[in-house]
């Protein structure tokens, strides 16, 4: 959507979306045949990069002629594969707020000359300079006119007609485990909360959204924007479910109690939150920044039990060289967030390397890890679970228990199952918590026949792979 706004007059645009159509490939191809189309492309990790380099190498063998531009976080990352792929002809290196207007407007003209943040397949020397993000506050509206709205307005925990919004892009920290900092470099841009509150108004008058989930990588950077945004909810006595990510520490340093009970009251239910770790050593690794320690995790959790907003906590385990007592320490440390807030959601989350200098990924580095030398690997399975971040096939992963780490999701999961899935019904819940029960309260993760194969029956969503339901 962001990017169709930026479509020049004079040139149409169709919203081809792969969560929705069963065949992508023929809805393409349909709109392509018999008009002189070019095919964007948005492509993050995982299972998006699987499906987009299985239609575009179809489409590309089909129609030669049909221009291929590619962006996002995954030609982002691997620019030189995706220029050497033979069928992306083009692709968008970092944020593209200007550069794709400006590549369609040469394109409109028949000069498809090199563009700034645009890298061309027949350029033999493109330069990797991503551009700046544009202030949020700058870019057009989204044309929500042009589409059928009815798909996204999604009946999840949160609300029956929720819609997601990017209100801020980047963000201001540096974690070492994160594809983020590639792509912003510590950038962090946010809407105004005038603009905020003005635009969620119009799509709740609009279209009835009662919820929305803010996409932004860390929505509660600002204090006094997340503060007045909340002012204006209750002002106007709006209905506002709202879910977003931010930072322990920030929270807890840097918004006052009553400014997270204001925000509770306007409509706050959940907030992700990267907990990472239960060890300060591991915490440094992470580069986490700021000034996160464990013992603020376990009094975040402890103040929104009180408050009545719900801490999603996500953890990153099992990176090279943790000593296997680290991880039982961590498991404790799961525990104890449940003991103090039993309704704290957890997202387990095995430590992947990304494309970013640092300690960590030289680590696994050395370890043995490296990417594929071919795009198309990336559409194996094995690479689809590596950026699903669940993948026990890592150079390290058997010195590194990641074996136990996914029976202990399993079984933390299935003794507390998450309340993001309103098709999980009461019993099969009940059946999984007994199932769970006594390997949770002995300690004995490993190897859970019953509660895999349970899980494999009542197929219990994951939040952090297909979003709420
Ligand atoms: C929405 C989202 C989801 C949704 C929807 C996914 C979907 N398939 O539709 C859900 C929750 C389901 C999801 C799941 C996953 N996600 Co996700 N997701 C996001 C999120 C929050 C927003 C993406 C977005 O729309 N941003 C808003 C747009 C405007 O920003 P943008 O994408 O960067 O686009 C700009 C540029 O990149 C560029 N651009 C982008 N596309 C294109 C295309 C063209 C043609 C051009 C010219 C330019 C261009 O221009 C834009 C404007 O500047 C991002 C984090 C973030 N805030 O960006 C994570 C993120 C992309 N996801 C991530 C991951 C890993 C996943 C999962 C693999 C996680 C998992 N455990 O399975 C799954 C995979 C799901 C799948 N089916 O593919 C990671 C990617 C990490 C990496 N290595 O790059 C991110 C960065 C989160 C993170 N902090 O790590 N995700």
């Amino acid at each position: 959507m962001q990017l169709a706004a930026q479509v020049p007059n004079g040139c149409d645009w169709v919203l081809v979306d792969g969560n929705l159509e069963a065949d992508s490939a023929s809805r393409i191809r349909a709109h392509a045949q018999g008009h002189r189309a070019l095919l964007a492309v948005t492509v993050m990790p995982g299972p998006q990069a699987q499906h987009a380099i299985r239609v575009c190498k179809v489409l590309k063998q089909e129609m030669p002629h049909l221009p291929i531009l590619w962006g996002g976080y995954f030609p982002t990352q691997h620019p030189e594969l995706c220029l050497k792929s033979g069928f992306i002809d083009a692709l968008a290196y970092g944020p593209a707020d200007d550069s794709f207007a400006h590549y369609l407007r040469n394109w409109l003209v028949d000069e498809p000359q090199a563009v700034p943040g645009i890298l061309l397949a027949d350029d033999p020397a493109p330069i990797l300079q991503k551009p700046a993000y544009r202030h949020p506050d700058e870019l057009p509206d989204l044309p929500y006119e042009k589409i059928d709205m009815r798909p996204y307005l999604n009946t999840n925990v949160l609300g029956k007609r929720c819609l997601v919004y990017h209100s801020s892009v980047g963000c201001p920290f540096f974690c070492s485990f994160c594809a983020v900092v590639d792509m912003a470099n510590g950038q962090w841009k946010a809407q105004s909360a005038a603009k905020l509150a003005t635009n969620l108004f119009a799509l709740q008058d609009r279209y009835g959204m009662d919820a929305v989930q803010f996409f932004d990588n860390n929505f509660f950077v600002n204090r006094n924007r997340c503060a007045e945004f909340a002012d204006r909810i209750l002002q106007e006595k709006r209905n506002l479910a709202w879910w977003g990510e931010g930072r322990i520490d920030t929270l807890l340093n840097h918004f006052p109690v009553a400014t997270l009970e204001k925000m509770q009251k306007a409509g706050l239910k959940m907030v992700f939150l990267g907990a990472e770790t239960s060890d300060l050593e591991t915490m440094s690794l992470f580069q986490k920044g700021g000034n996160l320690t464990p013992d603020m995790t376990l009094e975040l959790a402890g103040l929104f039990k009180k408050i009545g907003i719900v801490p999603e906590f996500s953890f990153v385990l099992g990176s090279p060289d943790q000593p296997l007592e680290k991880l039982h320490q961590d498991f404790e440390f799961i525990r104890r967030i449940k003991s103090i807030n039993p309704l704290a959601e957890i997202i387990i989350y095995l430590y992947t390397p990304v494309v970013l200098p640092g300690e960590l990924n030289d680590l696994a580095a050395s370890h043995g890890f490296s990417y594929p030398t071919h795009l198309e690997e990336f559409a194996e399975d094995r690479w689809v679970e590596f950026e699903k971040r669940k993948s026990a096939t890592l150079p390290w992963s058997k010195a590194q228990n990641h074996r136990l780490i996914l029976d202990f999701e399993a079984v933390i999961h299935a003794r507390f199952p998450t309340q993001t899935d309103r098709f999980l019904k009461d019993w099969q819940r009940l059946t999984l918590r007994t199932a769970a029960s006594l390997r949770y309260r002995f300690k004995r993760y490993d190897r859970p026949t019953l509660v895999r194969f349970l899980r494999r029956l009542f197929k219990p969503r994951q939040p952090e792979v297909e979003g709420f339901s």
